[in-house]
């Protein structure tokens, strides 16, 4: 008979998740634990059993009907099985009402579920994403109208009654540069605002609500005249009239996602607050997606390194399971620390949020959360990229066929880097946050290699750090040079947070007799922390 090789197994992604549960046994008291432990566990069981279905199932994409049979317009979508038990399944297990509980540990609660959730939802958490991020932007305008209008549906825990939101901003000329939106907010003989414009990319196009950037007609050009609303999508069973969807994307991943173009023909908004500073309004909702990338890239890695795992144990070459070829042990040793710092330093950025949100955080913490956040975002979907990209070659030829389900684990991946902000957008967002947010971090990583019995991989923390100031002191205050610089800065910052989170993590395993941790600090440092950007401006202007 014909050897054959033999699938990878997905092992049960919450109980066999060393690092989620090392984590909530170091952060979440044994009175909390068995309730959640209820809810993850049934997550762990559903993500096990979305792996095995879609293993046994021909892809699906969801599918726009633009026109009945008879001529109406009905934009209607057919969704994909997991996007339609979405609303149930996140419902019942509380994803986004739990991160709104009043306890600083409700967005770590959250999160895990999401991290666990996250790829069997097939990007459902896109949509969650941007509901969780109304949610924060409504709370954070005060206007107590649509709080009670909007929030009781967001977080509600019956699928019945619950309502995606939407985030508008991106535009054909305002991508990155928001700035340049050209939807326009008028107001009607009522008074009632409307909105006309663009939409470009809407991946909550099937929800009921979203807010949205918009120019109030007469306002200036630029960045302070937007104004963010409020809108809603659906009259009844119906979709409004005046949102009209143009085409669904054709993407590179998150296929099972209805990204959509829309064309908004006078659809009724209410603005969150003034009439201006749209962006300064709707930067809490960006900050959460943000976390929610972070943490989808740390799921997708956790994924890709399970079953490159899984598949050494069972792979025989050359004699011997690959597990057992020192080169072969070797490549996944350093995915696995590097999967452990971008794990450690997502999940330090929940843990943060929930304590700011909650008032519990201590004096230098809001501002290490505005400079990790960013920092965050941007260094997990890089990290996710790579370990996804690495984790194919694991399964040689297999990890190329498209029928195994990893060459999806990698097209997914690199939507990361792009959506919520780019990895160079990201890095000069981070510069806005560096004043306050560096000085915080230095307090941070004290505190977290406080007591390590790894002097020798928590030395090169320091210097990097210093090296990182070095070059931000020399740089002075001249602008061009700082922007350059701006991504191996941020870089080299979230190594050196990820690593002393390492390093903390490894001390209170060390106490429990777990040396695995230690092991991956020393890796993870060993790669080097230093990532800082040569930046001579002739010689950039000469390679281009
Ligand atoms: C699993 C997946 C989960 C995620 C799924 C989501 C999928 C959704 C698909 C998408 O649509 S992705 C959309 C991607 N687009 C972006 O993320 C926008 C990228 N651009 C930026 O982030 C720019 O930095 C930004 C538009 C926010 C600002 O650019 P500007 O025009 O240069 O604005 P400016 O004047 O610097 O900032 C305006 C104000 O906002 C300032 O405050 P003040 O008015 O008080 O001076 C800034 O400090 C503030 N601000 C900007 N970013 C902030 C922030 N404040 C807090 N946090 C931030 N992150």
């Amino acid at each position: 008979m014909d050897f054959l090789q033999t699938a990878p197994q997905l092992v049960h992604p919450y109980r066999n998740d060393r690092t989620l549960l090392a984590l909530l046994d170091r952060a979440v008291p044994p009175d909390r634990r068995s309730a959640l432990d209820a809810d993850l566990d049934a997550l762990g069981d559903y993500a096990q059993l979305a792996w095995e279905r879609a293993r046994r199932s021909t892809p699906r994409t969801p599918v726009l009907t633009q026109w009945d049979a008879w001529g109406q317009r009905v934009d209607r979508i057919e969704l994909t099985t997991a996007w339609q038990e979405g609303p149930q399944l996140t419902t019942r297990h509380a994803i986004l009402a739990a991160g709104h509980e009043p306890h600083e540990l409700a967005r770590l609660e959250q999160f895990a579920r999401v991290y666990l959730y996250h790829l069997a939802s097939e990007f459902y958490t896109c949509p969650l994403a941007m509901t969780d991020g109304a949610v924060a932007a409504l709370k954070a305008s005060g206007n107590q109208a649509l709080i009670e209008r909007a929030l009781p549906h967001f977080l509600s825990r019956d699928a019945a009654t619950f309502w995606l939101s939407g985030q508008w901003m991106t535009e054909t000329a305002g991508g990155s540069d928001v700035g340049r939106t050209g939807t326009v907010a008028r107001q009607d003989a009522t008074g009632q605002w409307r909105l006309h414009g663009r939409k470009w990319f809407s991946s909550a196009v099937v929800g009921e609500a979203a807010l949205a950037l918009a120019r109030p007609e007469g306002a200036g050009d630029g960045t302070g005249a937007l104004a963010l609303f409020y809108v809603e999508t659906m009259d009844g069973p119906a979709r409004k009239p005046e949102l009209v969807i143009d085409r669904l994307k054709d993407k590179l991943g998150t296929r099972e996602l209805p990204t959509a173009e829309i064309h908004l023909d006078g659809l009724p908004a209410w603005p969150l607050g003034e009439l201006a500073h749209g962006v300064r309004q709707v930067a809490p909702m960006l900050n959460v997606t943000r976390t929610w990338n972070a943490v989808c890239a740390v799921a997708s890695m956790a994924r890709a390194l399970a079953l490159a795992c899984d598949y050494a144990a069972r792979r025989e070459a050359f004699g011997r399971p690959l597990i057992e070829q020192p080169l072969h042990a070797q490549t996944l040793a350093d995915l696995r620390a590097q999967f452990e710092g971008a794990f450690a330093l997502a999940f330090e950025v929940v843990q943060l949020l929930g304590r700011v949100e909650q008032g519990r955080a201590a004096p230098h913490e809001a501002a290490l959360l505005r400079l990790l956040t960013p920092l965050a975002k941007l260094w997990t979907a890089k990290a996710a990229v790579a370990l996804c990209s690495e984790a194919l070659e694991c399964f040689g030829g297999a990890g190329y066929i498209e029928d195994t389900g990893l060459p999806q684990l990698l097209r997914d991946a690199q939507v990361y880097a792009i959506w919520e902000g780019t990895t160079n957008v990201l890095a000069l967002d981070s510069l806005r946050a560096l004043a306050e947010g560096l000085p915080a971090l230095r307090t941070a990583i004290e505190g977290w290699v406080n007591g390590s019995h790894e002097p020798e991989a928590v030395a090169p923390i320091h210097a990097a750090l210093d090296a990182a100031s070095a070059q931000l002191q020399a740089l002075g205050g001249e602008r061009a040079d700082l922007e350059a610089s701006a991504r191996g800065l941020a870089i080299t910052l979230a190594r050196c947070a990820a690593a002393a989170l390492l390093a903390r993590q490894s001390t209170f395993a060390r106490e429990r007799g777990d040396m695995r941790p230690g092991a991956a600090l020393r890796r993870f440092t060993a790669h080097g922390l230093e990532r800082l950007a040569v930046t001579a401006v002739a010689d950039t202007r000469l390679l281009l």
